[in-house]
């Protein structure tokens, strides 16, 4: 596999480890999002025990106001981190 190819495969198995907790295993609620965010992000989004940061996240990603965060939401996440992480890095240059 390719280093993109892994990388998507590790998207998938990501959001799959932490969506199939509890209830839908396709879509993730919003302990299941807090669980993500903790374990895979750390700090950088929010800090673990403010939950209002949490349901902020939580209501952006949700786009179709569906009460839960399906793979295409997450990777909207995904790619906008990674958009933001590379402006960062070239504008270091
Ligand atoms: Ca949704």
């Amino acid at each position: 596999m390719t280093d993109i190819q892994k990388a998507m495969a590790l998207l998938i198995t990501s959001f799959t480890k932490y969506a199939s907790k509890e209830g839908d295993k396709e879509t993730l609620n919003k302990e299941e999002l807090k669980e993500l965010l903790q374990n895979e992000f750390g700090d950088l989004l929010c800090k673990a025990d403010d939950k209002a940061a949490i349901d902020r996240i939580f209501k952006d990603l949700d786009t179709n106001k569906s009460n839960s965060v399906d793979f295409s939401e997450f990777v909207s996440l995904i790619c906008c981190l990674t958009q933001m992480c590379h402006d960062y890095f070239t504008s270091k240059k």
